[in-house]
């Protein structure tokens, strides 16, 4: 269960009276003028971020991460990319074979081989250290063609730099760096050993345990890890363990999650034998078993009782790649559902003449442009020093692995029989995209990070509010502004963040609909909070669709950047990106006022009343409840 561990506690009683006051006796013009005058009085306790999901849920548009679209490569980046981009498309056309890995459930010696000696396990790491020092926009362009080609190639291959010794880069000592990067980067297979029978999406819920020796200056580490990607090849391995740790003021001793760099070496690691799974065959995944582990005091990673944080952080940073590599496989798609549209024949005409064709073809190069979008936007705001990222990135991997899924199905229809054989070659992309919804975060889960966290700051900020008229006066900047929003919203004179300047002309259209989207959604968060209060958290129903209208609202934002960055410079594609940004625009508003009406509507509410009911009753038979028609 997500727990929303800082206060959410509003008042709502007070807001209330505050608005009803305020709305009544405020002249819209003078307030907003006023606003103007004071704001600079405004005092913010509650922390500010620069992230654009994050402050939609307060129903403002903070553009700094949106517009311009980033273009952080320089030329000298430019070229090694290039450099790097050829040797890395051929050898998937020349050595790897992903209908053979599939079918062996394994990667060949030679092809890992060849993966090892382009540098392909060590893209990020810096170079002293014998990497190829790219950064998250150059990653995310080699993913991008990893995902067009192998997506069981691309897990080998992330769960080892992605999250397997991703901790090392992020928060290791200069020591752990100089020791364990050269080797990452040289042969040894890096693992991230999180999940465990009792810790799936609670990430917190860890039983491996590490006892600290008396004279401090090592641990034993005991326990067992499940699905581990990499878990029957890594010599390296981030482990995530508990450890009791006393309070030197208390005294009182509690486990704290503690990640630690386990060297097979050490001596008592060993892992099961590969699991057979539905798709990324070719990646090992494994069960790996901790008995007695001697792990040195200087392998803590990131701090004693630090662990879920460096856990969290390593995930968050890695997000954006999931998206890069979804985006590949969506042109992979796309790809074989055109070259076969364009030469079957039937009644007459090839298909592509067909609108039932034409819909499902350009909603699947609709889904893949805004994956794009996200994803280099996304690695592009990393590359330029952005802190806060985390719900986009994790937007980027629920929206990138949905999209693939429905990209991929529909080639598969498109192609209709002949999609569904084997030597097409889209079977086996469907078995592989499977798992990108679950793992890295369940996007169930994913979406209930983006809702709550979004609802937190939202909440930090109306706390402020409550804090603010215990001192009118010292405050009056705040109040005054506050004030002057919900007067002009009562009276129906509210003006959305407007940000049509920052778009192409021919978007301005669609700037509307994504600032009133932005408007629409702040003013739902406020009413949730004020309806539910603390409670919102067992909201799920209500959690998800506010989630939904979230990650509309972004990627609404993401392909306008986009879009007007490839006008601006004449792009040869740019009256095509421009139609999709468009279309895009116009359906992701129209979901967001669904979702945002479904939220805030008695009838809808009775309907996940009657569905939660629903659920109960058949899990409480154990099976559906119902016999068949025939009564038996
Ligand atoms: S690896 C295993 C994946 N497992 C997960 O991702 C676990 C999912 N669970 C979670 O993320 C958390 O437990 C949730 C937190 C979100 C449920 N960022 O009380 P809390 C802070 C930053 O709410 P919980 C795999 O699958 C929070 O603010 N901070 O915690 C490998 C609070 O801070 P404070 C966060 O109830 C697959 C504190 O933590 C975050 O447990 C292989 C406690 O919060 C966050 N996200 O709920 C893939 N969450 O104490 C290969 C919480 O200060 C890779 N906090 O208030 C391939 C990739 C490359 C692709 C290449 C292919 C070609």
């Amino acid at each position: 269960m997500i727990r929303v561990s800082k206060v959410l506690a509003l008042a709502p009683k007070g807001l209330n009276k505050f608005i009803v006051t305020h709305t009544r006796c405020q002249a819209t013009k003078a307030a907003a003028n006023t606003v103007k005058t004071e704001k600079s009085e405004k005092k913010s306790t509650a922390k500010e971020s620069q992230s654009f999901t994050m402050n939609i849920f307060r129903g403002h548009l903070q553009a700094s991460q949106i517009f311009p679209y980033p273009e952080p490569l320089s030329e000298e980046q430019n070229e090694t990319l290039k450099m790097l981009v050829d040797p890395i498309e051929k050898f998937f056309e020349e050595i790897n074979d992903p209908v053979k890995n599939d079918e062996n459930g394994s990667i060949d010696e030679k092809t890992l081989e060849a993966l090892w000696s382009l540098g392909a396990f060590g893209l990020q790491v810096p170079q002293e250290y014998g990497g190829l020092g790219l950064n998250n926009t150059m990653y995310a362009r080699c993913v991008d063609i990893v995902g067009y080609n192998d997506l069981g190639v691309g897990i080998t291959l992330g769960a080892h730099q992605s999250i397997g010794f991703k901790g090392i880069l992020l928060v290791g000592t200069p020591e752990q760096k100089e020791k364990y990067l050269p080797r990452v980067c040289d042969g040894k297979f890096a693992a991230f050993c999180l999940t465990e029978p009792s810790c799936g999406s609670d990430a917190g819920a860890i039983r491996s345990k590490a006892i600290k020796s008396k004279d401090g200056s090592h641990y034993v580490l005991n326990g067992s890890k499940i699905w581990i990607s990499n878990g029957g090849l890594a010599e390296i391995m981030t482990v995530f363990a508990q450890v009791p740790i006393t309070d030197p003021e208390t005294g009182k001793t509690q486990d704290k999650v503690t990640a630690f760099i386990v060297e097979r070496a050490f001596g008592g690691v060993s892992n099961g034998p590969p699991e057979k799974k539905m798709g990324i065959k070719c990646s090992n995944t494994a069960e790996v078993y901790f008995e007695d582990v001697k792990i040195p005091a200087e392998n803590v990673l990131g701090g004693e009782g630090q662990g879920f944080k460096v856990a969290m952080n390593i995930l968050n940073n890695g997000r954006f790649g999931m998206a890069a590599a979804m985006s590949g496989t969506q042109r992979y798609c796309i790809k074989k559902a055109v070259d076969h549209a364009t030469q079957r024949i039937q009644f007459g005409k090839t298909i592509d003449n067909y609108g039932t064709i034409q819909e499902k073809i350009a909603r699947m190069c609709i889904l893949h442009y805004v994956t794009e979008s996200l994803a280099y936007m996304i690695s592009g705001n990393m590359d330029k020093g952005s802190q806060d990222y985390h719900l986009e990135a994790a937007i980027s991997k629920c929206f990138g692995s949905e999209s693939a899924w429905w990209v991929c199905d529909e080639a598969i229809q498109i192609l209709g029989g002949m999609g569904y054989m084997k030597d097409t070659g889209l079977e086996r992309v469907l078995r592989d995209l499977r798992i990108f919804r679950i793992f890295e975060g369940t996007n169930d889960i994913l979406r209930l990070f983006v809702a709550l966290t979004g609802i937190q700051y939202a909440g930090s900020h109306l706390k402020e509010l409550q804090k603010a008229f215990r001192n009118p006066t010292a405050n009056l900047g705040l109040i005054v502004e506050e004030a002057a929003k919900r007067a002009t919203r009562a009276v129906g004179l509210s003006s959305p963040p407007n940000f049509i300047h920052l778009v192409h002309p021919s978007l301005a259209d669609s700037a509307t609909l994504c600032a009133k989207s932005i408007e629409s959604f702040g003013q739902a968060i406020e009413n949730s909070l004020i309806k539910y209060n603390k409670t919102i958290v067992d909201e799920q129903f209500v959690l998800n669709r506010l989630a939904q209208a979230a990650i509309d609202t972004y990627t609404m934002a993401a392909v306008l950047s986009r879009a007007t960055l490839s006008a601006s410079k004449n792009l040869p594609s740019a009256q095509h990106e421009i139609l999709m940004a468009q279309t895009w625009c116009t359906e992701a508003s129209s979901r967001v006022a669904y979702n945002l009406k479904v939220v805030q509507s008695g009838k809808h509410l009775d309907v996940f009343t009657k569905l939660s009911k629903i659920s109960k009753n058949v899990c409480e038979a154990g099976d559906v409840i119902q016999l068949n028609p025939l009564g038996y």
